[in-house]
């Protein structure tokens, strides 16, 4: 009878795909069926598809699948190039082995799966068996087995935890005004993430533009997984055993940022909108008459006659030349919001111009698609071509004729009134027509990438300053990105700054949030509290929406005007410091903003909520942001010395504590071993700083290496050597203090460096290059601590002192020192 009734559900069941149309299935990639390899390449055709696994580096491995035959496909991410030879490979009948000097990776044939090991090896990540990577329908996922107590931290512009573990995320670019903390999601799309297990470290990058997914153990116990809507499973395996180094390799796959203009490193001024002229003026001359130190305004949309791109409403700005004339000789720099929508109008330049030169996206017919937004109804130009990159280039040059020197690319994700833009339009992809299902994460990337491009070559001698706020992997190479429409609430300055930590860990150094906050308006404890986390960002602008309280740092009240210049006045006397660490961003990857997993990453007590916050400035500088409603916090120190850039006071590390804040200064801790370079207090970086270089140096036990960098600031001159470079090490062990002989062309523009010394008991005796010197020529912040980092920049007795034996000079310096 039981039995009766089991055949008589398998006849149903068998026969029930017949009776479903079009049934879902999962299809894997099945058995290896051939193997064939190359130099760098491993071919293998399964089953169901074709796969290739190819070096380049010893620490990245690409990993191709398709269902289709693998064709040549370009990338808007990768500039980097497959190696040609390192990779060693072995064969058997049941798995491929293959191996690198930094990794080792089996594949196995029956089925097809694949794994990571480290070269002793430690498994590193592998694919979960019976899983692995398959299709539902286009749909492409590849599934890694969760390993014990791992740890997923990246994913570029993601908002949550440091650690994602239990979340999954989706890459959409999505204009999120007022978005909330846990969103998503939001503006751009970077598929990179970092895996964290046993000590190891790896990083993932999916590089494919549809829309993707990621599960780091969301909703399951088994895996974590990442894939697209469509096209190729095209990722890259990067194994390190430093995150740092991870950073590195992804960077030197995807490009990284170029030098910035010097003075897009000082603080901002913005608010939408400042019109007309005579305002943006009052509020230039109030920067100036207030003393806060400021290198730049930025003019959004109603700047713009009707909101229409590449014009200026002749009542607001009957002179916009003579404008940027009179803020650039007050010490400002003027960014103008640029958007992609060009208004359908007879007449109007720009959308003439576009209609005869064809670079407008079009439906199938070849009708340019019509989306609505600030100007009406508009077309929109095709970045995914040449000719639409060249052509938006060409436009740009009326900017940069008005001197304007900054871009500041928004509503490009393509945010459209509706937020709902048709799948069917298509885009030239750069000589693979494809749809917007395809595109749309990359635009918003490439119009960043087309503004860029048309202001090298309408001021080749000049950096320009790129932001963005949509974008894809690789954007760095072109611009830097903020955050958004945020909102001026505890919460989203902190969830701000992991939004940044999280880009930095992501290959984007030169980031920032909207300081004081977007929508609503901040308390004002609120808006001290970022103010002072703002002056330890990258990019350091306070805006506020339309229709909002004022929210210039003299809007909030005396005492908080006193306490935002006093910390616009610290990063401004940090300058050399974070001129230093962008260009090490420009070199390795490395960001500015670092989370504390890039070198803590190992510890589990800096995942912890109270503790996720924190992070490093440059090297040196432990930033600990706290909330502007709350009087005590809880602080994490790593392990390690840290000291208290206020006091020179001590905090041992390894250690949890309950701080107690006062309101005006944001705790800061310099690290044992540190190094920071400091000049004197200037209004903007047009201004010259005194000729004395402050080198702060941190009693700590670990060697520590800073390389100082200068330039002219704002030229490609350095493209030809004509920097100065030198590296100022600490050696603990040795009791010295290095300066090595410096490279590059230019001479330093300080003439003399004095050394703050941090945490040495009692410094006895001090030779400079074996020549004794008396302590008294030093500068010992013991004598004074305060001063060492008054967030007031107050001198004292002392100012004015330098040490002449100390001379900057073109050979190497060796400090020695006893305590
Ligand atoms: O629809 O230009 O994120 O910073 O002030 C809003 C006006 C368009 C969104 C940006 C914001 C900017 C605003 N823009």
């Amino acid at each position: 009878m039981k039995r009766n009734y089991h055949s008589c559900l398998w006849l149903l069941l068998s026969f029930l795909p017949f009776c479903v149309e079009a049934q879902q299935r999962v299809t894997e990639v099945g058995k290896v069926k051939k193997v064939t390899t190359a130099a760098s390449q491993i071919n293998l055709e399964t089953e169901n598809a074709f796969v290739r696994i190819e070096m380049y580096s010893p620490s990245i491995i690409k990993v191709r699948i398709n269902k289709r035959p693998l064709t040549d496909l370009h990338s808007y991410a990768v500039t980097a190039a497959p190696a040609t030879n390192g990779l060693h490979i072995q064969q058997n009948a049941s798995t491929v082995n293959f191996s690198t000097d930094s990794l080792k990776g089996i594949v196995t044939k029956e089925p097809f799966s694949l794994s990571f090991y480290t070269p002793g090896g430690q498994l590193i990540s592998k694919d979960e068996e019976g899983l692995t990577t398959s299709w539902i329908g286009d749909q492409v996922t590849t599934y890694k087995t969760l390993q014990e107590g791992e740890r997923f931290i990246g994913l570029g512009e993601k908002t949550g935890a440091l650690d994602r573990r239990g979340s999954g995320y989706t890459n959409w670019n999505t204009d999120a005004f007022g978005y909330s903390v846990s969103q998503d999601p939001i503006y751009s799309s970077i598929p990179f993430y970092i895996g964290v297990h046993h000590g190891l470290q790896y990083g993932i990058f999916l590089d494919n533009t549809n829309q993707s997914q990621f599960n780091f153990g969301a909703s399951n116990n088994r895996f974590s997984s990442f894939g697209a809507a469509d096209g190729e499973m095209n990722y890259y395996f990067i194994y390190n055993t430093q995150v740092a180094g991870i950073i590195n390799s992804y960077t030197q796959l995807t490009g990284r940022m170029q030098l910035p203009p010097l003075w897009s490193l000082g603080y901002q001024q913005n608010r939408y909108s400042y019109y007309p002229e005579t305002e943006v003026l009052r509020i230039a001359q109030t920067l100036r008459e207030k003393k806060i130190p400021a290198d730049g305004i930025t003019l959004d949309i109603h700047y713009m006659d009707a909101y229409k791109i590449f014009t200026w409403d002749k009542n607001r700005f009957p002179d916009p030349k003579a404008l940027t004339g009179k803020l650039n000789a007050m010490g400002l720099k003027t960014t103008v919001i640029a958007d992609p929508g060009i208004k359908v109008e007879k007449g109007y330049g720009s959308y003439e111009r576009g209609l005869n030169n064809d670079i407008f996206i079009k439906y199938a017919d070849g009708k340019p698609y019509t989306g609505e937004v600030w100007p009406g109804w508009c077309h929109f130009p095709d970045f995914t071509s040449p000719q639409g990159r060249t052509w938006w280039g060409n436009e740009m040059k009326a900017y940069a004729n008005d001197g304007v020197v900054g871009i500041w690319n928004d509503m490009n994700e393509i945010a459209t009134w509706g937020q709902k833009m048709p799948d069917n339009v298509l885009f030239a992809f750069d000589g693979r027509t494809t749809t917007h299902k395809e595109a749309h994460n990359v635009y918003g990337m490439l119009m960043a990438r087309a503004s860029y491009e048309g202001f090298r070559k309408a001021l080749p001698a000049k950096r320009p300053f790129m932001l963005t706020r949509a974008g894809y992997a690789g954007l760095q190479r072109y611009t830097a990105l903020w955050t958004g429409d945020n909102r001026s609430e505890d919460d989203h300055m902190l969830a701000g700054v992991r939004l940044v930590n999280s880009l930095g860990l992501s290959g984007v150094s030169f980031t920032g949030m909207d300081i004081g906050g977007f929508t609503g308006g901040a308390s004002v404890n609120l808006f001290i509290r970022w103010m002072q986390l703002g002056a330890f960002m990258p990019y350091y602008r306070n805006h506020t929406a339309v229709n909002t309280p004022a929210a210039e740092p003299w809007t909030f009240g005396e005492e908080a005007l006193e306490i935002s210049r006093n910390y616009v006045n610290l990063r401004y006397r940090l300058m050399p410091y974070l001129y230093a660490g962008i260009y090490e961003s420009t070199q390795n990857g490395m960001p500015l903003n670092r989370s504390l997993a890039i070198d803590y990453t190992h510890d589990p007590q800096i995942y912890k909520g109270e503790f996720q916050n924190e992070y490093l400035f440059g090297r040196s500088l432990l930033i600990l942001p706290v909330a502007g409603n709350v009087n005590f916090a809880a602080a994490y120190f790593p392990k390690g010395n840290w000291y208290d850039i206020y006091t020179g006071s001590l905090q041992q590390g390894n250690t949890s504590k309950l701080l107690a804040l006062q309101k005006n200064k944001l705790p800061v801790y310099a690290r044992g071993s540190g190094i920071v370079t400091m000049q004197s207090l200037i209004q903007s970086t047009a201004e010259k700083p005194s000729d004395t270089l402050t080198v702060y140096v941190y009693k700590g036990t670990d060697k520590n290496e800073f390389e100082y960098y200068e330039d002219d600031g704002e030229s490609y001159e350095y493209e030809k050597g004509n920097y100065y470079k030198r590296l100022i090490s600490f050696d603990p062990s040795a009791n010295t203090i290095t300066f090595s002989a410096p490279s590059g062309n230019n001479a330093s523009k300080f003439k003399w460096l004095r050394i703050v010394f941090t945490g040495f008991d009692a410094l006895n005796k001090i030779t400079l290059d074996q020549k004794q010197q008396t302590t008294d020529n030093f500068f010992v912040s013991m004598l004074d601590p305060v001063s060492a980092f008054d967030p007031q920049g107050n001198t004292n007795q002392r100012e004015g002192y330098t040490a002449p034996s100390v001379i900057t000079s073109n050979s190497t310096q060796k400090i020695t020192i006893q305590y």
